[in-house]
């Protein structure tokens, strides 16, 4: 299996900004090295089917779970890495999302100024932003295909390694299951005029079983599952749990996925829900995941630290 996945990575471009970015993903961990910090991927994954890309294969991820449980869990003092698609939600500007900010800014003098109807919305938020800016506590790592997800998750759980317990993945991105090896892929635009196009696409390896048994093996590991019927979904989050061996699968259905989800372990099972009034008082779903997560990795750092 390691011989396929290092074949893998062989076969992938690595990112244009690869070596900047794993200086900055070094320097934050090493900065937050005593504090607990949790990797957050988000968004979906773009599929190149040209080298010159210009169409590709996607998903429906807009990363709400990934941007707002990054919010909850700074929140709650965690220092984050944010690994994110391009042009997905992010923490804090997602709450102005569909707003353009020319209608919530207005010229006074020579100053702009935020518009009064928009200041009780966008100060608290600010507030916010601002202090986790000042503490330094969150890094955003953009990517946009597959291939970029890839290297970038690598290199950044082989440097939380050094965390050990501290470290907590939650792996909440979309990742696509198939790809079109670069080698069998066209190097230019397909054309129409060449008539109907079959695509073959390979599957992606499963990078969950390298990433608990070798690039993190101490740190406490969430994926997701989400499935879109429902009777599949709890056997094949407990699947992905004996399969690969890490501490939790968070299961959820694509059309209630903002109003329920069940945290599936080894032993146990429980469900999180958010109800129709909470959710119009405001309150999200992933206030309720990361509150509970938050418990059980500092039991976690407990346990490992009296072995
Ligand atoms: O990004 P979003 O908020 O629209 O959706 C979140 C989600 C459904 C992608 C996430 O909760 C999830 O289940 N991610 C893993 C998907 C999977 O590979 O099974």
């Amino acid at each position: 299996m390691t011989s396929q996945i290092e074949e893998f990575y062989a076969s992938i471009a690595v990112p244009s900004n690869f070596e900047e970015t794993k200086k900055q993903i070094q320097k934050f961990c090493e900065r937050h090295s005593n504090q607990k910090i949790v990797l957050v991927t988000s968004g979906g994954t773009t599929v190149p089917l040209e080298h010159n890309m210009v169409r590709y294969l996607d998903n429906f991820s807009a990363g709400s779970r990934g941007s707002a449980s990054t919010e909850h869990f700074l929140d709650r003092g965690y220092a984050v890495i944010f690994l994110h698609r391009l042009n997905s939600f992010e923490p804090f500007v997602r709450h102005f999302s569909g707003n353009s900010i020319l209608d919530m800014l207005e010229a006074k003098g020579d100053d702009l100024v935020v518009r009064r109807e928009w200041v009780g919305a966008v100060a608290p938020v600010l507030q916010r932003y601002r202090a986790v800016r000042a503490d330094g506590r969150l890094l955003s790592v953009p990517f946009s295909t597959l291939g970029d997800y890839l290297w970038l998750l690598r290199a950044a759980s082989e440097r939380l390694a050094a965390l050990g317990p501290r470290a907590l993945l939650y792996l909440a991105a979309a990742v696509s299951d198939f790809y079109i090896p670069p080698a069998d892929m066209p190097v230019h635009k397909m054309q129409s005029d060449a008539g109907p196009v079959n695509i073959s696409l390979k599957m992606v390896p499963k990078m969950l079983g390298p990433l608990v048994s070798s690039w993190l093996p101490r740190a406490y590991v969430v994926s997701f599952k989400l499935e879109t019927d429902e009777s599949l979904l709890l056997q094949k989050a407990r699947r992905a749990l004996t399969t690969y061996r890490h501490k939790l699968v968070i299961a959820n259905l694509l059309k209630t996925r903002k109003e329920r989800v069940v945290l599936v372990t080894a032993d146990a099972e429980q469900e999180i829900t958010v109800t129709a009034e909470e959710s119009s008082s405001g309150v999200e779903i992933e206030a309720k995941i990361t509150a509970e997560l938050l418990l059980r990795h500092e039991q976690f750092i407990a346990a490992s630290a009296g072995r």
